[in-house]
């Protein structure tokens, strides 16, 4: 396991920090040469540091021309049912409690995380404003998920697409495929057996597996819940509609309270999920919950949709 930490924003602080002391070298880091086998710097602890040529690395759109954009109006569906919330392993933290079943009706989920061009038809569209980031290239790229975004802006585009933002019940059971397991995946590391799954900081280099910054949406394979939804883990975190309570446990006493729960009413923070490319395999389990503002335009923070009768009833863009 990963060194434990005292939370997911003081390892995001940290390791934000660590990137922008790399700020100047950065052109160089982008380099695909240097981003892929083969080449990355060997480091102490860095998996598969001495056989790096075998990995099973994730397709590099930018090794080839251009970025590819998947099918951004997929959706999955999530069948009705029970699903088991949270940390089933005892090395999560307390706001993680386990929950064995919490029942939701079916919905819809996007496939990916919202890309920078989707985003950019809603603001083409509707004359909404910019994202924060709009002007640093390493996050604006087409296929790239948007990011320096509130709350209310991811709202906003949602509810453009005839869509929603998924409650963070409706995330988790996505993410884990409705499984007890710690990564949509399985349990294996992001990094195990030599294959890449996901994009983090992972290691000392935040490009051992791959990429710096944000990867394109859909570029580890196996970075897949059972129900097809990519991208739980890591890249970026993921606003959802509720609003943060720690110890949800104490609040889904009775089967009446777990059967489709929506959270408190009302709060400052609302419940992010997944891990970023700015973060640990531990802080990006499928059960981590971390609050933010509902303000926040942060560079490693996205999200994605949902809905409840899937892309018929969206607004493909
Ligand atoms: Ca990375
Ligand atoms: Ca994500």
């Amino acid at each position: 396991m990963n060194q434990r930490i005292e939370s997911p924003l003081d390892e995001l602080i940290e390791n934000l920090e660590r990137t922008l002391s790399f700020r100047n070298i950065l052109p160089l880091l982008m380099v695909p040469v240097l981003l892929f086998s083969g080449c990355s710097q060997d480091t102490a602890g860095a998996p598969g540091s001495d056989n790096s040529k075998s990995w099973s690395a994730p397709v590099d759109p930018k090794s080839t021309l251009g970025w590819v954009l998947p099918d951004m109006n997929k959706m999955v569906f999530v069948p009705e049912g029970p699903f088991p919330w949270g940390d089933h392993y005892g090395d999560g933290e307390d706001s993680e409690k386990r929950i064995d079943e919490i029942y939701l009706d079916a919905f819809w989920i996007d496939a990916y995380e919202t890309t920078n061009a989707s985003y950019h038809k809603f603001i083409q569209a509707t004359g909404h404003g910019v994202p924060r980031f709009a002007n640093y290239t390493p996050v604006i790229k087409p296929a790239q998920p948007v990011v320096g975004v509130s709350w209310e802006e991811a709202n906003a585009y949602c509810k453009w697409m005839n869509k929603r933002l998924p409650t963070e019940f409706e995330w988790e059971k996505a993410a884990r495929g409705g499984k007890k397991i710690r990564y949509p995946w399985g349990d294996k590391r992001p990094d195990d057996f030599k294959v890449l799954r996901a994009n983090l900081a992972s290691g000392e280099n935040f490009d051992d597996d791959g990429f710096v910054y944000a990867a394109p949406v859909g570029s580890y394979p196996e970075n897949v819940s059972g129900y097809g939804m990519y991208d739980a883990t890591g890249n970026v975190w993921e606003w959802t509609d509720t609003w943060f309570y720690h110890y949800i446990y104490d609040n889904l006493k009775t089967a009446e309270d777990r059967r489709n729960p929506k959270g408190p009413e009302t709060g400052s923070y609302k419940a992010i999920r997944g891990g970023s490319w700015a973060n640990t395999s531990w802080s990006s389990r499928v059960s981590t919950r971390f609050p933010m503002a509902a303000g926040a335009r942060n560079m490693v923070l996205g999200f994605r949709c949902a809905n409840d009768k899937g892309p018929a009833d969206a607004g493909a863009k």
